[in-house]
């Protein structure tokens, strides 16, 4: 399932088969893997992402670090470390599109032009998924109207339930969009 505009598109699937220059991580602080989709990247990359990552000394919440993919179908990762949401007064809104910011320069500032991101912060970190997406979906389309190199981001949802959540902000920012099934 597909729904797109002309440069951001939702897609329900998994992020470590998707072909894009980037493949962003939903991380910890630590940079030291964990479970969801930190552990499936982890798993499909290999250990020389964990060697990598252990050079780098952790990464604040709401910023980004970047390393090579090794086994994934990507030139790169982009770690960035979401916010648990902690009732929605913790500045959590801020620190999410912190994340979708950081991760967009630093993919343009390595030549980027195809981006994949997961939900941040809405697996184990429990931040509601359709204020998530909405914050996702307006940081991405700000990020690519300024990039020098992106041309395209794709979210990429894991379940149905979050597929909807961002297919609606998607249609909510633009009119239906155009669908493709
Ligand atoms: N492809 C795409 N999305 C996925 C995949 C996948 N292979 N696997 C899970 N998701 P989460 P968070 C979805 O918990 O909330 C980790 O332990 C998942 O269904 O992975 O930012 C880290 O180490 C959900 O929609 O990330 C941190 O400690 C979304 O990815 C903590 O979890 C995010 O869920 C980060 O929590």
């Amino acid at each position: 399932m597909t729904l797109q505009t002309d440069r951001i598109l939702v897609v329900q699937g998994d992020i470590t088969r998707q072909h894009a220059d980037v493949i962003v991580n939903a991380a910890n602080s630590t940079l030291l893997g964990g479970g969801g989709v930190d552990g499936a990247i982890h798993h499909a990359a290999g250990p020389e992402l964990l060697q990598e990552c252990q050079t780098l000394g952790g990464c604040p919440t709401g910023q980004s670090r970047i390393t090579r993919a090794y086994r994934l179908p990507a030139k790169w990762i982009v770690h960035t470390v979401g916010p648990v949401w902690l009732g929605g007064n913790r500045g959590e809104d801020e620190l999410l599109a912190a994340c979708y910011r950081s991760a967009l320069l630093l993919a343009d500032q390595h030549q980027a032009k195809t981006v994949a991101f997961p939900s941040i912060s809405t697996g184990a970190y429990g931040f509601p998924v359709e204020r998530a997406a909405q914050i996702a979906i307006a940081e991405i389309a700000a990020g690519l109207e300024t990039a020098r190199n992106l041309e395209r981001a794709t979210m990429v949802c894991f379940g149905a339930a979050t597929f909807a959540a961002y297919q609606a902000a998607l249609e909510q920012r633009w009119g239906a969009g155009r669908r493709e099934m």
